[in-house]
């Protein structure tokens, strides 16, 4: 399958997060793409492109203008507070929760960054914005490419999209990938689009965004929030609302899942979006599930990925898969590629 791959990556970089009440070195670093690349180079299963520009009409199917205005002026806003700026990278520290206003655009640069954000472990560096606008590009390329008859295509960049709502980032993600993914293959032609999101974190961002739409199937297998992130969505109870009511499905597993069961859970994930009537897949592609992973609980070997691939295929939809996670940075190379090349080896 075509591999549609974002140079630009690198050009986000965040130094440290907030975890614990400590700034620790990111987990989210450019040796995540760079690995799956050269893990693509010694085992080719096809070509890697460069994305196609895309106008921000397409951003705006999913996101909030308000928000993408806030993302393009952001690093330049922060340093034009202070001039020490530019050497660090800005975080959120105070969010609107309960009770506070989300409806008024504060014109203090703080207040905005939480107006707009859900977590402190997720940097806004100067390259975030050129480095998640080329990554959307790459989801819309690949997307596209389903649309022009592609069995399936890969999507590979960073920062991730599946925690990144219509109008806010967190979760190390800016752009909801997925999202403009499962939208574009929805403004050309396929009417029932289905997004199964196997990263180890619930995708937040993509349920919300679809959360009461009847077109877009979302369904997702991770961490119980209970104890993991995002903590405040993921639940199995939560189907959906309005016209969307029965078109979302979770699968929220203890930490310590093996490959048996989590297999189980991919098979009723599958099986919703069967009865769904989907005629297209975007798979956001988490390879966090690893039993090596330093931030997640699940116990995934690498050979298990070829089989997760091989189940993929056998739903027999044109296919879009997005990377998200996978922090086990030596070997998320050969976990990524043994999806899709699982995936090759069973697609019809
Ligand atoms: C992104 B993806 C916050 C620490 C929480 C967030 C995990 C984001 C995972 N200070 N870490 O789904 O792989
Ligand atoms: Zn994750």
């Amino acid at each position: 399958m075509k591999t549609f791959y974002n140079p630009h990556h690198a050009l986000h970089q965040g130094k440290l997060e907030m975890f614990r009440g400590q700034l620790v070195p990111c987990f989210e670093v450019p040796d995540r793409v760079d690995h799956v690349l050269a893990e693509l180079q010694r085992r080719p299963i096809g070509p890697v492109l460069p994305p196609q520009t895309f106008d921000d009409h397409a951003l705006t199917r999913i996101h909030s203008s308000r928000y993408l205005d806030f993302l393009r002026t952001a690093w330049d806003e922060w340093v034009a507070l202070d001039a020490a700026n530019a050497a660090r990278d800005a975080l959120p520290s105070v969010w609107p929760v309960r009770t506070l206003r989300s409806d008024v655009l504060p014109a203090n640069f703080s207040a905005r960054m939480g107006l707009f954000s859900m977590d402190a472990g997720t940097p806004l560096t100067s390259g975030t914005w050129a480095a998640a606008r080329v990554g959307a590009d790459c989801a819309l390329s690949a997307a596209q490419a389903v649309v022009d008859g592609e069995r399936a295509a890969f999507v590979l960049t960073r920062p991730p999209g599946h925690h990144a709502g219509a109008d806010f980032f967190g979760g190390y993600c800016f752009l909801n990938n997925a999202a403009l993914a499962a939208q574009h293959l929805r403004d050309h032609g396929f009417e029932r689009v289905a997004v199964l999101d196997i990263d180890y974190h619930h995708g937040n961002g993509t349920q919300a965004i679809f959360y009461d739409r009847p077109d877009v199937y979302f369904t997702s297998i991770h961490g119980d929030p209970h104890t993991e992130y995002p903590f405040y969505l993921g639940y199995a109870d939560e189907l959906g609302a309005g016209a969307g009511l029965g078109a979302n499905r979770n699968f929220p597993l203890p930490r310590g899942t093996g490959f048996a069961v989590w297999r189980e859970a991919l098979a009723q994930a599958l099986q919703g979006i069967k009865a769904f009537g989907a005629q297209a897949l975007v798979v956001s592609l988490g390879l966090d599930t690893f039993e090596g992973d330093p931030i997640s609980g699940f116990t995934l070997r690498s050979a298990d990925y070829l089989q997760v691939g091989a189940d993929l295929a056998a739903a027999g939809l044109p296919t879009v898969l997005v990377y998200e996670g996978g922090y086990a940075v030596a070997e998320v190379g050969v976990n990524a590629v043994n999806v899709l090349q699982g995936f090759d080896s069973a697609a019809v």
